[in-house]
């Protein structure tokens, strides 16, 4: 069985149904998740969740439920699901309520909706590294909140899938932000440099995996912006995101980074991340 997780419910997808007046339909106005599950365990839980709550919290929306009722209905779905490899995906919207921007004035209650997708590891991709294009970040000057209006990410990834692209890296003028749905580093001189998590890109949980890991391995690390020059010069570039891990970046705008080989420092993070996600959730197969 197919089961989604509604409010509270657990229903069968075909029977999984949003009113058209729910405000995530007509206004993205809500906010989502995905979290990767390995083993049938949740990779990251708590850290997905409680960016869920802030992101709700950044929006002034309130949440029916604790996080912890929460990790339990999707521990639930999973089991019923029966999920090993794959992902959660989950969002909330500001509810149904007949369509005025400003918020409803009577209080409605969120619309949760979580499912979960079988999902393999991207392995081919994360051994050979994928192909990017650089695209001008168009999107709002919220971006660490993981909000269900895309347009900006959707617009980006689309031209980078028309150029035969993984993803498309984002930039302000000169200033490097983020991919359309990943976090971007650069490796010079052995130091790694990453956006910092402000307002201008998501806080990435696989970000903060890798940072971590950097502290805890002795490589360094640098939470600071860099140029499109300086993603130009790099000695190797990854992305990561939940889906797609430690990924290698071979190619930008058609130009090779590092001869077009995954570079040493990447292959290490991308081993220290396997080793985390064993430690959460047991040895993958
Ligand atoms: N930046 C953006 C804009 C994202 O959409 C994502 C994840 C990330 C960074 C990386 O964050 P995590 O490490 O927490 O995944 N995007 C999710 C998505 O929409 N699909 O998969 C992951």
């Amino acid at each position: 069985m197919n089961w989604t997780l509604i409010n509270g419910e657990f229903v069968e997808r075909s029977n999984a149904k949003v009113d058209i007046e729910d405000r995530g339909y007509q206004f993205g106005d809500g906010i989502y998740e995905v979290i990767r599950v390995y083993n049938g365990k949740m990779f990251t839980v708590k850290e997905h969740l409680e960016r869920f709550f802030r992101s709700a919290e950044s929006i002034s929306m309130s949440l029916e439920f604790t996080i912890e009722q929460l990790a339990t209905q999707l521990q639930e779905l999973i089991v019923k699901s029966n999920l090993k490899l794959g992902i959660i995906y989950m969002q909330a919207t500001r509810g149904v309520a007949p369509r005025t921007h400003a918020f409803p004035a009577q209080n409605v209650p969120s619309t949760l909706v979580a499912y979960t997708k079988e999902l393999e590891r991207p392995l081919q991709k994360l051994e050979n590294g994928v192909q990017t294009i650089l695209v001008e970040d168009i999107r709002w000057l919220r971006c660490d909140i993981k909000s269900l209006n895309l347009l900006g990410n959707v617009l980006a990834k689309q031209k980078a899938s028309e150029n035969g692209c993984y993803e498309a890296i984002q930039s302000r003028g000169q200033e490097v932000t983020e991919g359309s749905s990943s976090n971007i580093f650069i490796i010079k001189d052995g130091v790694i440099y990453t956006h910092a998590s402000d307002n201008l890109i998501l806080k990435g949980i696989t970000k903060d995996v890798i940072l971590n890991l950097c502290v805890d391995n002795g490589i360094q690390v640098e939470e600071r912006t860099f140029t499109k020059e300086e993603l130009a010069a790099a000695d190797e570039v990854f992305l990561s995101s939940t889906t797609s891990e430690v990924m290698p970046v071979i190619v930008i705008d058609g130009n090779a980074v590092n001869n077009g080989e995954p570079g040493l420092v990447t292959r290490k993070l991308q081993a220290l991340f396997e080793a985390e996600i064993t430690r959460q959730c047991g040895t993958l197969k």
